[in-house]
Parts: structure tokens; C-alpha cells; sequence
């Protein structure tokens, strides 16, 4: 069989990585190798940045207007392809083929028009006064860029690049190396739909060589980052004595607090998919479910009951729930958090193992959906980010016990509380620190809404107008009366 060579995307076109440094790219459902992606290093990342700088004087004069067509454009191209991309995300990271098609290449196509919209739509300020006016703009700031993760691959690179490249820079992204190819697709609807070259370029690569070579360049001027803690404490290390401007969006230990007056059908519902959608990789994902004392046993056993019947399978079929995670690593990282809990005390109350999943899969990384109770708020599986399909349970007394067992955590990410008691609602969701909260709900995103973390979880928002934000450099012309 031959394997797909995933090139980077370098100035319109696709290149031989320098060195030819090639990883191997692993399908998580069969365990096998079936793609091969360019080891981007220092020479790469170069001709990459060389090339969105040049193509920035001309990029950023194009009007809002022409911007917007052209990411409109990028939307089309994902668009008539959309289920060469679902099928591609999923055998990249093992993901169902139809959570892929109904909701993450869907929601990529959304982020060029959503930003496509709002180009049109920019503003500056004026300030009047006697001594003379004075005019912001917001210029963009040339060459930047995009690292992004394995878990939501195509959604989470066009969330950052859409809003760059609607503003006037020209971008170098870096996709996760686990998961390439959907980038690579990108590439080709990119030279497909003409974009000027330059203006977005794709390196592939590790992110201890091309990732840390991109952060490092002196020509890149922002760095937008979504990922582990670990790694972002990392790039904030070298970013931040080279006064790049940096937005980090980070890892999550997310509290889902459950009141007994609570809707509890729809609660169940989406707190199942909350718990285990995308198998637990999902930054949002409600990890630690906190449950008033008084509902506790009802909603264990409806829970688990649940839990154990979502059906584990190849992500090919429609009827599986949850497909495989990422990586062989990260499969084993998340069976070593479970017998770490089980050795902390903890009940596995339903799952605690991998799968295995016969026929074609029969060599894939599947866990199942794992629910633990009996830890105290300290331990680690209610301290560290597993990223995977395992949730723990908390009972909690009242309103200042939930938010104690809420707060107790480094992370601040997002937060869900369920009660039907909205002045409880509010109070609540004011004192839980994390980024977002949803009441009565999970993972409805409104585009133009601040997106990020508190605490661990990272700094800087997206979304919105604080994308546009953060993409442009605000200065101050004062006309002196
Ligand atoms: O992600 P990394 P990993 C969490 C989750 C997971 C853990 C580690 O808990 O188990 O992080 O995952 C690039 N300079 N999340 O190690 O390393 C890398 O190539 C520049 C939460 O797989 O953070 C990839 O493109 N770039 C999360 C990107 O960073 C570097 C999503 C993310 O990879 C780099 C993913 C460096 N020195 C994991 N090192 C979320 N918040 O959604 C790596 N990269």
C-alpha cells in the first residue's frame, strides 16, 4: 500500500520538506500507518514565513470587502468537498465519520463566513476634543501565526486562521502532526480557489521542530496557540521575551454542576454527550460532574446505565457513539489516569478499560466510556486534564459546597450548571471561574461571544470582535488643533 505524502503548503504550492524529514501519520482506528508527513525544519519554516511576509503588503491593502469574497471562497472549497473532509478528519484522528460531517467540517466552513461577516462590518474609534481628534486604527501586524491541536483538527486551525487572514495578515500555520491531512486538503482548496500565494501557508512538522521554529522566528509577529498547558507554558517561554503578541487557549478540568431541580432528561442527555463526545477530547468536555447530595443515586444509576450502553466502534460506522483517540501515547496516557484513580480509591462504575474492537480495528486505540466515583477533590483524576473518555463523580450539599468542589481546580476553562432556579443560576455562574458557563446547556456556541480560559486555562479570548482584536495593532494618530 502506498502511503499519502503530506506536504507543507509553502507560497501557493506544495514542497519537499528540506532534508526530507518525514514522519509517520497513524491511522488511531487500525493503528496503522497510512500516511507520511513532511518533518518541517528551521529551512522550511522559513521559506514559509519569507513567503507571508511578502505576500502582506498586498494582502493587507486588499479592501474588507475582496477579503471577505476570498474567504468565502475557502468556505466553498471545504464545502464541495465536504465529506472527502469528514472521511479524512476521521481517519486522521479516529473520530466518527458522522460527528465529523454533521458538525466539525460544517462548523470550519462557518468560521471563514462568520469572519468573512465581520470583516465587512470593522470600526475605529475617534476622540474629540479641544487639543486636536484623534484617530485609531487597527492595522493587522504581517506575518503570524497559527499553532493548533489534534482534537478538533480543521475546526480549530480555521478558527484561528479565518479571523488573521480577515484582517489583512498572512498566515504560516502549524497543524497538529497528528492529525495533518484535512491542513493539507485546506492547501489544495487554497491553490484551487487561487488565493493569492503567501497569504496562507500550511507547515507540517513536530511541534519541537517546526512549532518551536515558527515561535522562535523573528519575522512572526503574533502567535495564536491552542493545546496542552504544558505546551503553552513552553511557547510563552520563548514568545515572551521576543514581545510577540500571544493568545494561549489551553487545557480544561471542567465542572458540570447538577442541581436537583434540574430539567433532568434533557440534563442526562447532554451531560452523556458533554461527558463523552469525541471520546472525551474536547477542551469543553465536562470532566468532573457535580451532583447535589439529594439527586446523587438517581443520577448515578441513570448515568452509568447510559454510559455503558454507548456503543465503542469503528468510526466508519454510523452507529458508533465514540470512534478511537488519537494516538497510541495518549491511549495509554488516559488507561495510566484510570489505574492511578483505582489506586487513589477510586469505583469504576462502568468502563475503566480499552476496547477491542473487532475486524479492521482490531489493532485501534479505543478506551471505554469510563465513569469513577469514591475520589476526594484532590486526587488526580479531578486534579489533571485526562482528555479522554473518563468523567469522575462528586456529591456536593449546597450552593457554596458546589462552587468550593467547582473552584478547586488550577484550570478554568468552561463550566456547566444545571438547575431550573435561575437566580441560583446566576449566582452560581458568576462565582465559577472559568471562561464560559452554560446554563442548562452544553457547547452552543455563538461565534461572536469571548471564548477562553481563566486560571491554566489560558489567556486571551477568541471569537468575535476579540479576534479582530487581538489580530490588529491598535495606533493612535492625533490630528493637534
Ligand atoms: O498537545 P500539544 P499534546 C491537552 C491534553 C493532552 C495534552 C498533551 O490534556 O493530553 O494537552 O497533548 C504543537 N512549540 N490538550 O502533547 O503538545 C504541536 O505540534 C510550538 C488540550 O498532543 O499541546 C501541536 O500542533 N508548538 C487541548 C500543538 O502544539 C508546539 C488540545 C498542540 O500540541 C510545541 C490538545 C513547541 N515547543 C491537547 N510543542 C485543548 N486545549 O483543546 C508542541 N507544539
Amino acid at each position: 500500500m502506498s502511503l499519502i505524502a503530506i506536504r507543507s503548503f509553502i507560497d501557493g504550492r506544495f514542497v519537499e520538506p528540506a532534508g526530507d524529514h518525514w514522519l509517520d501519520s497513524f491511522e488511531p482506528a487500525t493503528g496503522e500507518v497510512f500516511s507520511q508527513v513532511a518533518d518541517s525544519q528551521t529551512d522550511d519554516v522559513d521559506r514559509a514565513v519569507q513567503a507571508a511576509a511578502r505576500a502582506f503588503p498586498d494582502w493587507s491593502r486588499t479592501s474588507p470587502d475582496e477579503r471577505s469574497r476570498w474567504l468565502h471562497r475557502l468556505a466553498d472549497g471545504i464545502e464541495a468537498r465536504l465529506d472527502e473532509f469528514a472521511e479524512a478528519e476521521s481517519r486522521d484522528s479516529g473520530k466518527p465519520v458522522w460527528l465529523a460531517r454533521q458538525f466539525e467540517i460544517p462548523r470550519a466552513v462557518t468560521n471563514f463566513r462568520f469572519f468573512a461577516g465581520l470583516a465587512l462590518g470593522q470600526s475605529s474609534e475617534s476622540h474629540d476634543s479641544p487639543a486636536g481628534l484623534n484617530v485609531t486604527l487597527r492595522q493587522p501586524w504581517g506575518a503570524v501565526a497559527s499553532i493548533s491541536p489534534w482534537n478538533l483538527p480543521l475546526y480549530l486551525l480555521t478558527w484561528k486562521v479565518a479571523p488573521a487572514l480577515a484582517t489583512g495578515n498572512c498566515v504560516v500555520a502549524k497543524p497538529s502532526e497528528l492529525t495533518p491531512l484535512t491542513a493539507m486538503m485546506l492547501g489544495e482548496v487554497c491553490a484551487a480557489a487561487g488565493l493569492p500565494k503567501g497569504v496562507l501557508n500550511l507547515v507540517q512538522g513536530a511541534g519541537t521542530t517546526t512549532g518551536q521554529a515558527l515561535v522562535e522566528h523573528p519575522a512572526i509577529k503574533a502567535v495564536s496557540f491552542t493545546g496542552g498547558t504544558a505546551t503553552g507554558a513552553r511557547i510563552a517561554g520563548t514568545a515572551a521575551p521576543l514581545f510577540k503578541k500571544l493568545s494561549l487557549e489551553l487545557g480544561g478540568k471542567n465542572p458540570n454542576v447538577i442541581f436537583a431541580d434540574c430539567e433532568f432528561d434533557k440534563m442526562l442527555a447532554t451531560t452523556l454527550r458533554s461527558s463523552f463526545q469525541n471520546q472525551g477530547q474536547i477542551c469543553l468536555c465536562g470532566s468532573r460532574i457535580l451532583v447535589e447530595r439529594s439527586l446523587h443515586d438517581r443520577f448515578v444509576s441513570a448515568f452509568v446505565e447510559k454510559a455503558g450502553g454507548l456503543v465503542v466502534g469503528d468510526p466508519r460506522d454510523s452507529k458508533s457513539v465514540l470512534g478511537a483517540v488519537v494516538s497510541h501515547p495518549h491511549q495509554q496516557k488516559i488507561l495510566a489516569a484510570i489505574r492511578q484513580a483505582k489506586t487513589d480509591g477510586a469505583e469504576v462504575l462502568c468502563g475503566g478499560d480499552a476496547v477491542n474492537v473487532p475486524g479492521r480495528c482490531q489493532n485501534g486505540w479505543f478506551v471505554a466510556p469510563t465513569v469513577l466515583a469514591g475520589l476526594g477533590p484532590g486526587c488526580s483524576a479531578n486534579q489533571d486534564e485526562i482528555f479522554g473518555p473518563v468523567v469522575t463523580i462528586q456529591a456536593f450539599d449546597d450552593d457554596d459546597h458546589a462552587l468550593a468542589l467547582a473552584n478547586d481546580s488550577r484550570y478554568g476553562l468552561s463550566s456547566t450548571v444545571w438547575t431550573s432556579n435561575l437566580p441560583r443560576a446566576l449566582r452560581v455562574a458568576k462565582q465559577i471561574e472559568t471562561g464560559v458557563v452554560w446554563i442548562n446547556g452544553w457547547l452552543i456556541r455563538d461565534l461572536r461571544t469571548p471564548f477562553g480560559g481563566m486560571k491554566q486555562s489560558g489567556v486571551g479570548r477568541e471569537g468575535g470582535e476579540e479576534a479582530m482584536a487581538f489580530w490588529t495593532q491598535p495606533r493612535n494618530i492625533c490630528f493637534c488643533n
